[in-house]
């Protein structure tokens, strides 16, 4: 039988990528974001082209109502999860933490942690049951260690860690297996939306040093889900070579 992914966060940057990865391996996708348009029509291109099965499902992670309402009912077809990708995550701006709008503040705790929290809640007992799964979170080196203006999202990315943890403690008993695969520095639409749409300052960030792309992180998300039954990928941690930490790069 054909294996499904759920991808949260689908329609950009690293999400996307795995789509393409995942469909290029010939797995049926559960494709989310919160742009409708978007998610058809990168649906409708994957089915063209890998010839794979594709469900659309927008949502907004941060509803868990919405959420839990709608994987609850999800139609017989697509119950079977057997790769939750953990994706959807932001950052909006770089102040200091003293000085954080907190309505932004709480658009990214409520994204990159609570979000991630109730995917995990609603899919795993699914998985559990069927004996079979596999729990991708998308970490971030930022979750290693604060760097200056990354108060906030750091913390988040640190509670990814301590979830993807956690979760791998509450089900070592068990088949499934937990990994948090944590980027550094990927040219995606991220810094767009950390320097709240001014694309000249996003693109100041990869100025004199080579980024990671976000297929480079989609390589690393099948590595560890393509790895035999018995081996659990805990954590993959990813960096441009030039970038030593979350707050060390060389530029040119
Ligand atoms: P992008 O901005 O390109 O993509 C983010 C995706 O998340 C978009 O599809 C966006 O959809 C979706 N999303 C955001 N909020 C929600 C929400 N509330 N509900 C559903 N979907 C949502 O960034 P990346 O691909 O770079 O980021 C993906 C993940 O990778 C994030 O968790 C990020 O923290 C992490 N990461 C990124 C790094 C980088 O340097 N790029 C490095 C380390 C980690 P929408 O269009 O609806 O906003
Ligand atoms: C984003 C990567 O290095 O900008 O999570 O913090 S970095």
């Amino acid at each position: 039988m054909t294996k499904i992914v759920l991808i949260t966060g689908s329609t950009s940057g690293i999400g996307e990528a795995c789509a393409r990865k995942f469909a290029s391996e010939g797995y049926n996708l559960i494709l989310n974001g919160r742009k409708n348009p978007l998610l058809n029509s990168l649906a409708k291109d994957l089915i063209k082209t890998y010839k794979i099965n594709v469900l659309p499902l927008a949502f907004d992670v941060r509803d868990q109502h919405k959420v839990s309402e709608i994987l609850s009912s999800l139609p017989e077809e697509w119950r079977d999860i057997e790769i939750l990708i953990n994706n959807a995550g932001l950052v909006i701006g770089v102040d200091k933490e003293f000085n954080v709008n907190l309505e932004e503040s709480d658009i990214v705790i409520d994204t990159n942690i609570k979000g991630l929290l109730t995917m995990t809640r609603c899919i795993v007992p699914g998985m559990l049951k069927r004996g079979k799964g596999h729990i991708i979170n998308i970490g971030s080196v930022a979750g290693e260690a604060a760097y200056p203006g990354g108060s906030v999202y750091c913390a988040t990315k640190a509670a990814v860690q301590l979830l993807s943890d956690g979760l791998r403690i509450d089900l070592v008993d068990t088949p499934l297996r937990v990994t948090n695969v944590k980027p550094g520095m990927a040219e995606t639409h991220f810094s767009i939306t950390r320097f709240r749409g001014d694309k000249a300052k996003a693109d100041e960030v990869y100025k004199g040093l080579q980024p990671l792309t976000a297929k480079d992180i989609s390589e690393s998300v099948y590595f560890a889900a393509s790895a035999p039954p018995h081996v659990q990928i805990a954590d993959i941690l990813i960096l441009p070579t030039n970038q030593a930490t979350g707050s060390i790069v060389h530029r040119e």
